[in-house]
């Protein structure tokens, strides 16, 4: 079987990815042949001899800028070997990654994924080199690394043979813009704790409608706007 999906990365901290993409789901898609990462050192194309990726910003103040040179000889040396769908910078100003834009993501065939630090890149990489920026969420990290995983790992889930059961990330919470219903396994009775009657009941019927009332439900208490956001996913 052919890969589905290549995503490459590029960082100032290439070992801050080992533990994520050594391990589980991540793991077993590279493993089944499904999807393959490639983490770059983004030192590989610096050019002076003491391979600085970051300097002074013009017009001063507090905390550097990376260099527009080794990120543009990164860039270039990937896409001579490969067209890419989408050059994606990550940064807190960038679009909001959600669901939908995971599942666009997702069918994608090779993915360049460039990780910002300190206070930033040189605005060039971003006017010249960049087709979309990606946001996770409201808050400042100290990179993008832990965004680039994070984006990563909801992208890889969705390719078709990665999770064992395919039917399972479709009927994700999100996916049908509701959260998802709460869940239970055995025992049936842990000290007096309860699993809803329904459950048990073997009416696969009412258990649906439970499940879908409970969804409804938590959405409406827990993430009410939900689903207006996802209505067309
Ligand atoms: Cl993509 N980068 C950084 N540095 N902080 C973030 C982020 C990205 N998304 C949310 N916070």
């Amino acid at each position: 079987m052919s890969t589905r999906l290549r995503i490459d990365i590029l960082t100032a901290l290439p070992r801050l990815f080992d533990g994520w993409f050594g391990e589980s789901i991540l793991k077993r898609a590279q493993d089944k042949g499904l999807v393959e990462v490639y983490v770059h050192d983004l030192r590989n194309w610096a050019t002076d001899k003491h391979k600085r990726l970051d300097d002074y910003a013009f017009g001063g103040g507090a905390g550097m800028v990376m260099l527009v040179k080794p990120i543009h000889r990164a860039i270039t040396a990937l896409k001579s070997e490969r067209t890419y769908d989408e050059v994606i910078y990550m940064s807190p100003d960038g679009e909001l990654l959600d669901q939908p834009l995971a599942n666009g993501l997702s069918t994608a065939r090779n993915l360049l994924m460039l990780c910002g630090h300190y206070k930033g890149v040189d605005e060039r990489v971003r006017q010249h080199l960049i087709t979309r920026e990606v946001s996770i969420g409201d808050y400042v990290l100290s990179g993008g690394e832990l965004a680039a995983a994070v984006l990563s790992d909801a992208i890889i889930r969705l390719v078709p043979g990665v999770l064992g059961n395919e039917t399972s990330a479709l009927s994700d919470s999100f996916q049908d813009g509701m959260v998802a219903p709460p869940v239970y396994t055995r025992p049936a009775n842990y000290e007096d704790w309860e699993v809803p009657p329904v459950l048990l009941s073997g009416d696969q019927a009412a258990i649906d409608a439970w499940r879908h009332e409970q969804a409804v439900e938590r959405t409406r208490t827990r993430r009410p706007g939900m689903l207006d956001t996802f209505g067309e996913g």
